[in-house]
């Protein structure tokens, strides 16, 4: 599926320089199956990387500029690499010039460089669009120079990227964004980052995406007072609680002893985050077991949670949940990433997407007066370098 892109991309990247590119870098959005606002709480999180892409090209250009070009956008920037990296008002282009600042500020030597990009995976859509951005971006640049850095070092200087730029996130779009691999989805214990992988197969079941088509601007500062909520209730639990080092120490018992010494919101946000985090593993397990019901309800309890306790939803995302309840042929839904809009993710019994898909658009488009957009989940590999005619 993402031939004409790649195709697009070069060709495009030929006109304007007038080489052929010196590399080719493909980098996708993430779904998450479940564990959401757990990875910046040293949980556990499910994603996988999906087969939506950023396709780059790239080549040196033997100066100290780098000139990069969104063809989606039709918009251009320049990078002069000998001064000082400052936050632009473009947005897009604040990915990229976090990623070279990070590198610099890290000490990666590298000089300027031509690239344009291209993309297929929806903005704004809680798919992660900015993660593929920097990810790629540094891959890239790792390519093109030969800099020695690690698959959980691009993850961790997209990471800061993304923190340099406003939002103060976790490690999980990063970090799946780098590590997928096609049909697996990515266990990862965020406080270690150890990771495994384990068989996307959801039996008799289909993972669809519902995109609301919303993005309510709440969503960096709310994220980032969420945080700090978790933070505070943290400080409170530990000095209750020695032993506890960090929320997967707690039991949702040990929490419900303490509610009385925190604010009702702060508790509210801890409680939702100790029982995602003991979700995550059970909805592990579930999906080894292919048991797809259990897994079904796992993600509609954390919906509820993030609707009701960590407050992140929002009445677009609550009507589809809600709607998918009464469905007998959806087992589980529940809004994905960041929230305040962007997608739920579904699971659909299989042989019934398309009645399903009518009847959400009709309601959607009844009550809101929006389209609602769908996407058939296939699960991808990560941040790599695409090499024609091999596939
Ligand atoms: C966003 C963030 F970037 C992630 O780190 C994660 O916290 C997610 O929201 C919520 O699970 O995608």
């Amino acid at each position: 599926m993402n031939d004409i892109l790649i195709q697009n991309t070069t060709n495009f990247f030929c006109e304007k320089f007038g080489n052929e590119p010196q590399k080719i870098v493909l980098s996708p959005g993430r779904i998450n199956i479940i564990g959401e606002h757990v990875d910046y709480n040293d949980g556990y999180v499910l994603p996988a990387a999906i087969d939506k892409v950023i396709c780059f090209a790239f080549e040196k250009n033997n100066t100290k500029k780098s000139k990069i070009f969104a063809i989606d956008l039709n918009e251009e920037f320049e990078v002069d690499l000998t001064q000082p990296i400052l936050l632009s008002d473009v947005v897009w282009t604040n990915y990229i010039l976090g990623v070279i600042k990070q590198l610099q500020d890290n000490g990666f030597a590298f000089e300027g460089f031509n690239c344009v990009f291209s993309s297929n995976i929806p903005v704004g859509s809680g798919l992660s669009s900015s993660a593929a951005l920097e990810c790629g971006t540094l891959f890239g640049i790792k390519e093109l120079f030969d800099l020695t850095i690690s698959k959980v070092d691009i993850a961790l200087l997209g990471q800061k990227a993304e923190h340099w730029v406003g939002i103060n996130c976790g490690i999980m779009d990063q970090f799946s964004s780098v590590h997928g691999i096609e049909d697996k989805v990515i266990k990862l214990d965020c406080k270690t980052l150890e990771f495994e992988y384990h068989n996307a197969n959801f039996s008799d079941y289909a993972l669809v995406l519902f995109d609301s088509n919303v993005k309510h601007s709440l969503f960096t500062s709310e994220y980032n007072t969420r945080r700090e909520e978790c933070e505070k209730g943290l400080s409170i639990i530990k000095n209750h609680f020695p032993e506890i080092k960090s929320f997967r120490d707690c039991t949702e018992n040990q929490l419900l002893s303490i509610q009385d010494k925190m604010d009702k919101t702060v508790f509210k946000r801890v409680h939702y985050v100790v029982k995602e985090i003991a979700r995550v593993t059970q909805a592990c397990e579930a999906l080894d077991n292919g048991n797809i019901t259990v897994l079904g309800q796992l993600l509609f309890d954390t919906h509820d949670g993030l609707s009701n306790e960590y407050e992140v939803s929002c009445a677009e995302l609550d009507m589809l949940v809600d709607t998918a309840k009464k469905e007998d042929v959806i087992i589980g839904s529940r809004l994905m990433g960041g929230g305040f809009g962007g997608c739920t993710i579904n699971l659909i019994k299989k042989g019934y997407e398309n009645e399903v898909k009518n009847k959400f658009s009709s309601l959607y488009l009844d009550i809101f007066g929006i389209e609602l957009k769908f996407y058939d989940v296939k699960i991808g590999n990560g941040t790599s370098l695409y090499k024609p005619n091999t596939k």
